[in-house]
């Protein structure tokens, strides 16, 4: 084979990974549950290189310069060395978001990369044991290896193989998101910083890790009984004791913006009028708004009164990656 190309899903975490407790293998301070979404994806082609004698990559039709290719050629040296194949390769990369998302994520990107590399390379890795390479290029990854809803096991000391992803339920019912797309620049602060920063000066941290595991141990079995009033509960509080503990690092900081308030208000004020809808937020100021897929449509229609319906993006359960060409 010369040529391969995979399609994998973004995640959305409704109990948040944020903190490392090894930088170099990415092994996270906790575990974290999310839900795959249908709509945003990274489709990745690899191929070997017969132009050049090193990596090259394509992002969004652009050509990357070598700084930029380091990161990712160091992660295709995963493959290289474990299937003892030292050539180089050319990356595609092409995010597909809906216009004005800012929503590129490192988690489908990571994902669709490390499942081309299994391809293209002949590794043969289970899903399960590819979430622990492609955790490696970022966190976030590992939980996109699969669809529905994914938990990412923290693991144990310093074991790579041991903080893995797996499908606990595949989200076949009435649920999906509504994101609403506050800002579509880069972030400022990126999550890798801020949650390095959380770690050291927060004082809140330190009651996160139990936090996480109380949550974790209370959404599963709603997720098991589709109870969605009280996934989309935990997934809200969990979120917000998220952000308490960026805003109490010092300096203080936050990723909200004045229009993230807005929406958290409209997702409350819809509740207030008896539609179930629970919102979340990432390391940046875009609000996710979790809910009957079957209500959405009614949902974005009160976000309409104060945001533009191409802001406004509906999407349901995502699956886990699969091969294009
Ligand atoms: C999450 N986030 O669970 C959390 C919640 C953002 C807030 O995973 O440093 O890009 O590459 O592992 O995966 C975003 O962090 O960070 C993230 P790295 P990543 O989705």
């Amino acid at each position: 084979m010369d040529t391969t190309t995979y399609r994998a899903y973004t995640n959305i975490a409704l109990i948040k990974y944020w903190g490392k407790r090894n930088k170099e293998l990415f092994l996270p301070v906790t575990s974290s549950l999310s839900l795959t979404l249908n709509e945003f994806y990274t489709e990745t082609t690899l191929e070997w290189n017969t132009q050049s004698n090193e990596d090259t990559f394509t992002l969004d039709g652009q050509i990357l310069d070598i700084n930029a290719i380091e990161k990712v050629s160091r992660f295709i040296n995963m493959f290289r060395d474990l299937s003892g194949i030292h050539r180089p390769v050319h990356v595609k990369s092409t995010n597909h978001v809906p216009t004005a998302a800012g929503l590129a994520s490192s988690a489908s990107a990571f994902a669709a990369l490390a499942s081309a590399c299994n391809d293209l390379f002949g590794t043969n890795l289970s899903n399960k044991e590819l979430s622990t390479y492609a955790r490696r290029g970022s966190g976030s990854a590992t939980r996109s290896l699969f669809g529905g809803f994914t938990v990412w096991h923290k693991g144990i000391g310093d074991e790579s193989d041991s903080s893995y992803a797996e499908m606990i339920d595949e989200a076949d019912w009435d649920i999906g998101m509504l994101v609403v797309m506050i800002n579509k620049e880069q972030k400022k602060i990126s999550s890798r910083v801020g949650m390095e920063h959380t770690i050291k000066t927060s004082p809140f941290y330190k009651l996160w890790p139990e936090t996480v595991a109380e949550d974790l141990e209370a959404i599963i079995p709603a997720i098991e009984n589709r109870d969605f009033p009280t996934i989309g509960q935990i997934a809200e509080h969990n979120a917000m004791k998220m952000h308490a503990t960026i805003i109490a690092a010092d300096p203080s900081m936050t990723y909200w913006e004045p229009e993230s308030l807005t929406a958290m208000n409209i997702v409350r004020d819809l509740r207030e009028a008896g539609i179930p809808c629970y919102f979340t937020m990432d390391a940046g100021p875009n609000v996710k708004v979790l809910c009957r897929l079957s209500q959405a449509e009614e949902i974005k229609k009160a976000f309409e009164k104060h945001f533009s319906s191409d802001r406004l993006v509906i999407s349901g359960p995502g699956k886990g990656p699969h091969k294009i060409s």
